[in-house]
């Protein structure tokens, strides 16, 4: 029955998971120092639906990069100054750039020197003129699997939610918009009820897979909107942007209800495990993420105390 559940659960999330990828258009940074180049691989990536922005002055491009935040480097061999191996090197020496893929595109047609090329910082070698399928279909592979080495980073491994850290980033994010947009916000935070007992009754693979399902459920029933983050072992936690107070204490009580529902395998018995939850909501611009966290932290405490299974505010 568990299968049966998780395998609907498993198809929605991949979906949102293609979704949030394909929400933004990929940035490509076009460096050539023939605007006439430029503009032409431009329009094809435009026409593709990526967004782009040009360098013809090999010499800006760390600093251009730094506010255009590509995806993907499309880089040209021969500039006058500097060659494309060169400024590919530069980009790479910065951390925060390791990552990048660099596509070069050059009519450079010596096996050798494009071989060199790829050897130092570059990911692919196109030979100009490229025809347009191959160059929309290499930079968007490109895009695509950057992406999702980042959401790979900064997920955690058991559940594919929010680590810890970037949790507290999604928080700090949601508390700037809700300023700037005078908007409601709210914090949850979750405790798996008496977590340490099903762990010693059934085991830590049985706890682990309690840990999955409940990650999985609140996926399932959170908007793309939201953010949902693994906060510590047991714990999980909730960004609800644009959210009432009210709203979120109903939602959490519906959340909190249906997991309790759920049966779990656990060593051939069906078992049910709850949790209990703290929510707080920004009432002023004084409410920073340390202030929401320990509000919702006081809740929770209020909500284990009273019984556990159940939602405070
Ligand atoms: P309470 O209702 O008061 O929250 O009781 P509890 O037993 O859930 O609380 P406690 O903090 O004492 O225990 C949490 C347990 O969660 C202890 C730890 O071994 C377990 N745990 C933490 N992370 C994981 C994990 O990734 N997998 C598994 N299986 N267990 C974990
Ligand atoms: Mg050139
Ligand atoms: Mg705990
Ligand atoms: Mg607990």
């Amino acid at each position: 029955q568990e299968g049966q559940l998780d395998i609907g659960l498993l198809v929605k999330h991949l979906s949102n998971i293609y979704n949030f990828r394909s929400e933004k258009p990929f940035r490509v940074l076009v460096v050539d120092d023939s605007k006439a180049q430029a503009m032409s691989v431009e329009r094809t990536l435009n026409g593709a639906g990526m967004v782009t922005q040009a360098v013809t002055e090999p010499m800006t491009v760390l600093s251009v990069m730094q506010t255009f935040q590509p995806d993907a480097v499309l880089m040209d061999m021969y500039m006058p100054g500097c060659t494309g191996i060169e400024l590919a090197q530069v980009i790479r020496q910065q951390q925060r750039y390791d990552t990048v893929p660099i596509v070069y595109l050059s009519a450079e047609q010596d096996l050798d020197k494009q071989m060199d090329a790829m050897g130092q910082g570059g990911d692919d070698f196109l030979t100009k003129p490229a025809a347009k399928e191959v160059l929309i279909t290499t930079v968007r592979n490109r895009c695509l699997r950057n992406r999702g080495l980042k959401d790979q980073m900064i997920r955690d491994s058991l559940t594919g939610l929010l680590d810890h850290i970037n949790t507290l980033g999604a928080l700090n994010e949601a508390i700037q918009a809700a300023r700037e947009q005078h908007q409601p916000l709210c914090f949850a935070m979750i405790d798996i009820d008496h977590f340490k007992d099903v762990n010693d009754t059934y085991g830590h693979a049985v706890g682990d897979r309690v840990i999955r399902s409940l990650a999985l459920y609140l996926r399932q029933r959170f908007r793309m909107s939201d953010s949902i983050g693994r906060y510590g072992g047991e714990e999980f936690a909730l960004v609800l942007p644009d959210t009432t107070i009210d709203i979120a204490e109903q939602l959490l009580n519906e959340v909190c209800h249906g997991f309790s529902q759920i049966q779990h395998e656990a060593g051939g018995e069906m078992i049910h495990v709850s949790f209990s939850a703290g929510v707080a909501s920004m009432y002023s611009d004084q409410e920073d993420a340390s202030t929401l966290s320990r509000a919702a932290d006081e809740a929770l405490y209020v909500a284990k105390r009273n019984g556990r299974a159940r939602v405070c505010v």
